[in-house]
């Protein structure tokens, strides 16, 4: 059922050819794929089917790179934050998201990937991150909507995670969901202050944020279902455990509350309740922006590599100092 079957795309004349496995990788392959069913967890230095690999780094690069580049967004607002409380808050966050990414990069070392690898294939624009942190922070408002919507999808799409089938990538984001949930709170209750007890300029720079990060907060689960080329066989292999789809609707119902709480309306004219789906029914959304941001083309991406590439290079006198006290060191311990 666990076939290596994205491995046998050698074509030759135009035939496609089934890569043959030996006697050896088959059993391992059959092994491999029983534990899956038994719902087991692949630690690092178990057999795994090169594919399993792949799709894994694929998945872990992006998160982790998301991880990063997502500090550029909120970042831009620390020396701007409004009181000294809000400010380290922010700080915290900002620096935790450091810290994801480093936990993610970790595990993406334990499928053979370096860090100097997976780096340069984000500053050479070739490794994808979130499409939603190439949209602006515009106002102060934006930074509590990153914490209700963004960091709230981002939750939803990663507690299932917390139980994929690669030990060490559940490891790390049983952490990072701890921490993200306090990110999601701050962010609502610094949008809540605003809301209850601000001015009305200031409710309205609230309803201007969420106006403009709802629809790219429903993107962030990925393509519908039926467009999702990778969908069925990384919940085959029990990587991902829901589907894009079904988290976008939890996160939808999950915040029509929450608005309403907050005293916001989300942007959309055709939400409304089904009583026969007992869902919300939310309108259609524009996969061709997606396509268009996750392609290069949104409205901050050059912004974002461009600076991202500036913290690497600006960083290289730390890197080589750190490394130079490394090589004196262990001189010293050979001596
Ligand atoms: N942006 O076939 P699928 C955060 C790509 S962390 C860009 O459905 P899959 C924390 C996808 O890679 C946010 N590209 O793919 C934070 C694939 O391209 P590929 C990140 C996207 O892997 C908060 C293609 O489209 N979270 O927010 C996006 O089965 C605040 C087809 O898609 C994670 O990465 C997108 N939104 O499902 C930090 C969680 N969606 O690779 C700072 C782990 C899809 O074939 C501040 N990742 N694509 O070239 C996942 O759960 C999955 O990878 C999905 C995509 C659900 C994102």
């Amino acid at each position: 059922m666990y076939t290596q079957a994205m491995d046998t795309m050698a074509r030759e004349g135009g035939a496609r050819l089934e890569k043959v496995l030996s006697a050896d990788e088959q059993a391992l392959q059959g092994r491999f794929d029983a534990r899956i069913d038994a719902g087991d967890f692949v630690e690092a230095k178990d057999w795994m089917p090169d594919n399993y690999r792949k799709t894994l780094l694929r998945q872990i690069s992006q998160h982790a790179h998301s991880e990063i580049v997502g500090m550029l967004p909120e970042g831009n607002w620390i020396s701007r934050a409004p009181t000294l409380k809000r400010k380290a808050i922010l700080l915290a966050k900002v620096q935790d998201e450091g810290g994801h990414g480093l936990y993610l990069y970790a595990a993406a070392e334990t499928l053979g990937t370096s860090r100097d690898q997976m780096l340069d294939a984000l500053h050479s624009g070739k490794a994808k991150y979130s499409s939603i942190f190439n949209y602006p922070t515009l106002s102060w408002a934006d930074v509590g909507t990153i914490g209700w919507l963004v960091d709230g999808a981002a939750i939803m799409n990663q507690v299932p995670i917390c139980r994929c089938s690669y030990a060490p990538y559940a490891r790390a984001m049983i952490r990072i969901c701890r921490e993200e949930s306090f990110h999601q709170r701050q962010g609502y209750d610094s949008l809540l202050v605003m809301m209850r007890d601000g001015t009305d300029a200031q409710r309205a720079m609230v309803q201007d944020a969420v106006n403009r990060w709802w629809w790219p907060c429903l993107m962030m689960f990925g393509p519908p279902d039926d467009q999702s080329p990778n969908s069925a066989q990384g919940m085959r292999w029990g990587i991902k455990r829901v589907s894009n789809d079904t988290l976008r609707q939890k996160f939808v119902d999950a915040c029509v509350q929450q608005a309403q709480v907050l005293g916001v309306t989300l942007p959309d004219p055709d939400l409304k309740w089904n009583e026969a789906r007992q869902h919300w029914d939310f309108g259609a959304i524009d996969w061709d922006e997606f396509w268009r941001v996750v392609g290069g083309e949104g409205p901050c991406n050059r912004e974002r590599l461009a600076a991202r590439v500036k913290a690497w290079d600006d960083g290289a006198w730390v890197r080589e100092a750190a490394l130079a006290h490394a090589n004196k060191q262990a001189m010293k311990e050979a001596a």
